[in-house]
């Protein structure tokens, strides 16, 4: 009878659960009885998805009266985490939902924790693209997330003895409720071949693409709802095989062939490229990269024309930020469709192409600047390569008429002639967009400075910083939900549209029984992250230990071994009897190496190995903890930050661009171990020295100690324990007998040691002994632990979009209210 009860897309108790019964019987054919958690989960997803669409219509309906200017976010990376929890805190129903499901004996939390994340992206970009959809969503900026639908996301990370072992991330196994597809939004994409030029009869030069091989892009669309009243479109592009008219004709006989090109065009979609930071130089790569342009800037152009707007004033409005080079094909994308396709003066489509990118930079790493060799990208898009080289000309032109000199020229060309002939993106996406930004103050800063120094001397207005966020809504409101309770109570519920609310915290830093209760909150979560740990990696740990977090992609520069060292330093003292400052500490890790990189690789099997001899040491076992968790995703890291006591940020100074897992912990209430590094500089300037404890040599430092040629091995030969420490790692003892396993990790530090670990060593090891000292007050922590929560304001993402909408975007939010 409640299912035949009619059904209202209202928001109450009542309403919902017709919804969801209805949901349940007419879409899946299921009685609560019968269900499986499968079906509970997607019954309620879509019972909540339709209120989401309703939102998404409204602004859409709002967006389109006001004839708004609108921001197209350009990403190949999105990593939006579980919908479901967020869509009930946006719609603010968590509760009336709870309470329905209760009344039909059914718990959310056990459905919640039914959902399989996107997992379409590797890490800190893409989580930063989902911040700013939802960001974008809640202040009302008319904005569309474009990307890829990949098939399989990242790889699901397995630990099997020690070693981390890939396997195939199956996320749409069970079908996605959030997503709906768009057959009719659909755009046909070439490959390769060769062009044609010739003048016409009306002297105008023409140029045609003979490509040998066309594939299409279908459109599917997942609403990303804002807090309370908006809601936007993700739109993640599936390749297909085009069907044409003829296709049945041409193909008669053929019916395998044509059969294998439609399965050879949906390859095109199928994986993420695990790596950051890293080329992998593939040809599949690059074809995605396009791929997803295409669609998008034939998808925008579609849009600017439908609403009757002429072409000319595209870069009036839309803006396109390009997420990394990741896009950087889009710059020549556009010149080609404005200029082939659409019949336009190059100049004028260069007017319009430079007016509407906009180009954030996410890393200085060389080895992740991306760079196409001339020979595979002539042979996939000609075109295109054709546009670059006119790019460049008339570009190197205006510098010589600026007396630029040789070789500031061959520095600043798009091409870069030393090696293999190859097209620098970064450069490309530069010269193409009207502004670009780095992601910190810092990172910014030495952007200017160094790889595109020249092009800062040139254009410096073009230059500017916009420091990363988060989402706060997403990592406090939802992930921990007693903290969001607690702070709700004191200061009231504004802090979930304005985070500079915190700041009302302060007063009560020193407040003894805010302070209990704060504590207790952490021992909560704490208690929960040890149950999660101990289901998956079957080690138990006290939640009372310090929790001490490192997780972030697995990499050198991020120095997960740095902290290794200082486990093992503890370990060899606790060995020798002395106890003096340490307290019992769990050390937490999590994180996915790229399965190509042996060194990333080797790090993880020595953390576990580290946790073998510690986690079974019966002299220790009670004082240190170590634990690998498995497969770090945004679900883990929901329940990882909330239960967080110590943040380790530790990367080598200028190499980490901004961070914003720093952001998440600090937002929990942890205090941050950290380096002068990307955004960690803005965070202890708002949290205060005090509350912050810094270590290691600034940007300037290291930059110093490479220039004065460093040795590593002297700090082997002065620092006795460091020596010892890294002897244990080619004792044996870590790895049953064998010497040799980490052996390249023990050469790598001696001989080269690229990230100076040996030199920040002692500065590191004298900084945990000082923050073990303040761990055993427990009033001190508390109030350092409230005080970096109440400063915490200025990372919230809203606060990065609404820099972005006034330096860069120049876009007024429009805020549909209920
Ligand atoms: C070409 C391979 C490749 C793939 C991905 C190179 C580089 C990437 C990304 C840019 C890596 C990445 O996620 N960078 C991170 O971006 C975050 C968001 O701005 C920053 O907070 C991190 O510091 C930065 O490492």
């Amino acid at each position: 009878s409640q299912i035949e009860n009619t059904e209202k897309i209202g928001f109450s108790k009542e309403e919902i659960k017709a919804s969801f019964l209805k949901k349940l019987f007419y879409n899946l054919g299921r009685v609560p009885q019968v269900a499986t958690e499968n079906d509970l989960y997607k019954a309620l997803a879509l019972t909540v998805r339709d209120r989401a669409f309703r939102q998404f219509v409204r602004s859409t309906a709002e967006f389109a009266q006001k004839d708004a200017r609108a921001v197209a976010y350009l990403s190949a990376e999105y990593l939006p985490g579980p919908h479901l929890g967020k869509n009930l805190l946006n719609l603010e129903i968590t509760d009336e939902t709870r309470e329905a499901l209760k009344e039909l004996d059914l718990d959310l939390d056990e459905i919640l924790r039914e959902e399989v994340e996107p997992g379409l992206g590797n890490g800190g970009l893409g989580r930063l693209a989902s911040c700013y959809m939802d960001s974008m969503a809640t202040l009302g900026v008319p904005a569309i997330g474009y990307g890829i639908r990949y098939e399989f996301g990242i790889f699901n990370q397995n630990i099997k003895n020690g070693w981390q072992s890939e396997e195939t991330d199956l996320w749409l196994h069970y079908g996605n409720p959030w997503e709906v597809v768009r057959p009719e939004i659909a755009y046909e994409i070439k490959f390769g071949g060769r062009t044609e030029h010739w003048v016409d009869e009306n002297d105008k030069y023409q140029v045609e693409w003979i490509p040998d091989s066309e594939l299409k892009g279908t459109a599917y669309d997942t609403p990303i709802l804002g807090y309370q009243s908006n809601g936007i479109i993700m739109r993640l592009w599936k390749a297909e095989a085009i069907e044409s008219f003829d296709f049945s004709v041409y193909n008669v006989g053929d019916y395998y062939k044509a059969v294998e090109k439609k399965m050879r065009s949906e390859n095109l979609t199928k994986v993420l490229y695990p790596n950051d930071e890293n080329l992998s130089g593939k040809e599949l790569r690059l074809k995605q990269q396009y791929f997803f342009v295409s669609c998008s800037l034939q998808d925008i152009i579609r849009l600017q024309l439908m609403q009757g707007r002429k072409l000319e004033d595209l870069h009036k409005k839309f803006t396109i930020q390009l997420n990394d080079t990741h896009p950087s094909i889009a710059v020549a994308e556009l010149m080609r469709l404005l200029v082939d396709e659409h019949q336009m003066e190059w100049v004028d489509a260069w007017n319009i192409t430079k007016n509407t990118f906009a180009y954030t930079n996410h890393t200085l790493l060389p080895e992740a600047l991306e760079r196409w060799s001339v020979g595979l990208l002539g042979r996939l898009l000609p075109r295109h390569l054709e546009i670059i080289y006119e790019i460049n000309n008339r570009f190197l032109n205006e510098l010589k008429e600026r007396n630029y000199n040789g070789e500031q020229m061959a520095r600043m060309s798009l091409i870069d002639e030393s090696g293999e002939t190859s097209v620098r993106m970064a450069h490309l996406a530069t010269v193409g967009s009207y502004k670009v930004n780095g992601v910190s103050a810092l990172h910014s800063g030495l952007l200017k400075k160094q790889v595109l120094n020249d092009f800062a001397d040139l254009w410096p207005e073009k230059f500017t910083n916009v420091t990363n966020g988060v989402d706060h809504r997403r990592f406090l409101g939802v992930s921990n939900p007693r903290l969001s309770e607690l702070i709700s109570k004191k200061i009231g519920k504004h802090w979930l549209t304005d985070l500079m609310q915190l700041h009302q915290l302060e007063k009560f830093s020193d407040d003894k029984t805010f302070q209990k209760k704060w504590m207790e909150i952490k021992l909560q979560n704490k208690k929960e992250l040890a149950a999660h740990m101990e289901e998956r990696t079957g080690i138990s740990v006290d939640p009372k230990m310090l929790f001490d977090v490192h997780v972030k992609r697995i990499h050198e520069y991020k120095r997960q071994h740095l902290k290794v060292l200082h486990i093992l330093s503890l370990y060899k003292r606790l060995k020798n009897g002395d106890d003096k400052n340490i307290v019992p500490t769990a050390f937490i890790f999590g994180g996915k190496a790229a399965p190509g990189y042996f060194m990333a690789k080797l790090i993880i099997k020595l953390i576990n190995s580290v946790g073998d001899l510690v986690n079974n040491d019966e002299q220790v076992k009670d004082r240190l903890k170590v634990v690998f968790l498995p497969n770090f995703n945004v679900k883990q890291a929901q329940v990882v930050y909330p239960a967080a006591d110590l943040s380790e940020q530790i990367s080598l100074a200028g190499k980490e661009a901004s961070g914003t897992g720093n952001m998440k912990f600090a937002l929990n209430g942890a205090l941050t171990v950290g380096t002068l590094d990307g955004a960690n500089v803005e965070i202890r300037e708002e949290v205060g020295d005090e509350n912050f404890f810094l270590f290691g040599q600034s940007t300037e430092e290291v930059q110093k100690t490479r220039a004065e040629g460093y040795r590593p091995y002297k700090y082997y030969e002065q620092n006795e324990e460091l020596r010892e420490v890294l002897d244990l790692l080619i004792s044996g003892e870590l790895s049953d007998g064998d010497k040799e396993l980490f052996r390249p990790l023990y050469n790598n530090l001696l001989q080269q040691d690229p990230y100076q670990l040996l030199k920040d060593y002692q500065s590191y090891i004298d900084k945990q002994e000082e923050i073990h000292k303040v761990w055993s007050k427990p009033g001190e922590w508390a109030k350092k632990s409230i005080l970096n929560v109440a400063n915490i304001g200025k990372f919230s993402s809203d606060r990065s979009i609404k820099d972005y909408c006034t330096t860069i975007w120049k876009i007024d939010p429009v805020r549909v209210e209920d």
